[in-house]
């Protein structure tokens, strides 16, 4: 029996940061999983290196679940982003040391595809109408055929989603920088952008917006009655999802999908949400919600109550977690689209073997396992830098949910 032999926790700031665990078997094998939890890095790699780590040495990597329950269990205090993106880390490393050793990609392991490519959906946004309007023009001439989009809201300095240059990354400052926030101007401004999208592209494309968790049920309520006849894709995390039961009051006033998930991390936080069906789409992903394993339960609990997935994909999920990603995506029944910011040149020096992006659809690699290497030299290269997110406040002064 091969047994683990070395665990290594890699950290690089390749135009943003990114935590990496790198598996390897007596055998030689290496598997790598995705640690990234943004702006609190370090906190997982400690949790991996000093707690994790020694656990592994000596154990068998094909005894995935059985290493998933021996790190959830074990832990005894359950749950919550740092525990279950390090067991997430772990779990996709293992999937891909699976998969390297069947020779097989993991969503043969999966399953098989249970389509041919996975819808994605990509970010455009603005500092005005205009500016928004040319850049959803331009991602649908990239062949695009879903569209996110943000604008700034007017008088406000900084809002959630709009990009500078070419790329977009909030976390970006050494310490927090504030942003202020406006619920009315927002309410007042965000249908209106979004019906001169339509006004202009017409139908034939999924638009989808990111109200970023900053309404209150009643709100979220309005926001989504005023723009029903646009037809939104969804409407994602309208109000802060730890509240489950907030969804309820959501959902009597509107028909507007709902999508929720990227902060929550594991299938208890999501269960009232499913099992109520106070949402469509589910957004966890294989990073924060405990692997590929986890991941996969979460889902199969959402097709009981015919909700889809929607997984996260901001760029701060590591090229190792988009592949992880698609390699669920493609396999199971009830998937729905996946986000797809994709990642910066410097990101892409440093992974090698990211799944392809065509007409607006990605297609997983053919290598056995996830099919990403990562390239310790280029790594080097781009040392860790203690980076941010922003914060909001409301115009008195008050923090407000970012
Ligand atoms: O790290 C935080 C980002 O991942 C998040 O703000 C991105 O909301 C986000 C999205 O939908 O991509
Ligand atoms: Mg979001």
């Amino acid at each position: 029996m091969a047994t683990i032999d070395r665990v290594e926790v890699l950290v690089t700031s390749p135009g943003r940061n990114f935590v990496t665990l790198r598996i390897t078997t007596s055998d030689g094998v290496t598997g790598l999983g995705d640690a990234t939890l943004n702006g609190r890095e370090l906190a997982v790699a400690s949790y991996l290196e000093d707690h994790v780590a020694p656990l592994l040495i000596g154990r068998d990597p094909a005894r995935i679940e059985d290493t998933w329950q021996y790190l959830y269990k074990g832990a005894y205090w359950r749950r919550g982003p740092v525990t279950m993106t390090a067991i997430a880390a772990v779990d996709v490393a293992l999937w891909d040391i699976k998969g390297k050793v069947a020779g097989l990609p993991v969503y043969e392991l999966l399953g098989g595809r249970s389509r041919d490519g996975v819808l994605v959906y990509c970010h455009a946004s603005g500092e005005d109408v205009a500016a928004l309007l040319d850049d959803v023009a331009a991602y649908r001439e990239r062949g695009f055929k879903a569209i996110r989009a943000q604008a700034a809201v007017p008088g406000l300095s900084g809002t959630y989603g709009v990009r500078k240059g070419a790329y977009y990354e909030p976390a970006a400052t050494a310490l927090p920088e504030e942003q202020q926030w406006s619920t009315s101007s927002y309410l007042d401004f965000a249908p209106f952008y979004l019906a001169k999208v339509r006004e202009k592209f017409g139908f034939g494309l999924h638009l989808l917006h990111d109200v970023h968790h900053r309404l209150t049920p009643i709100e979220a309520a309005r926001f989504g009655k005023s723009v029903e006849e646009l037809r939104l894709f969804w409407m994602e995390d309208p109000t802060p999802a730890e509240n489950q039961e907030a969804f309820r009051l959501i959902r009597r006033h509107t028909t507007t999908p709902i999508a929720t998930g990227e902060v929550l991390s594991s299938v208890w936080d999501v269960k009232q949400l499913i099992t109520e069906q106070l949402i469509d789409y589910v957004r966890t992903t294989a990073v924060h919600a405990g692997g590929i394993t986890h991941l996969r339960r979460i889902f199969d609990l959402a097709a009981l109550y015919q909700i889809r997935t929607g997984s996260h994909g901001a760029s701060d999920l590591s090229p190792v977690t988009v592949a992880a990603a698609v390699a669920v995506d493609i396999a199971v029944p009830n998937f729905g689209i996946q986000e797809h910011m994709g990642h910066t040149p410097e990101t892409y020096e440093v992974f090698h073997g990211t799944p392809r992006l065509e007409n607006g659809m990605l297609y997983p690699s053919d290598a056995p396992g996830l099919g990403i290497t990562y390239d310790d030299e280029a790594a080097a290269r781009f040392p860790y830098e203690p980076r941010y997110l922003p914060v909001a406040r409301a115009l008195d002064g008050s923090m407000h949910d970012w």
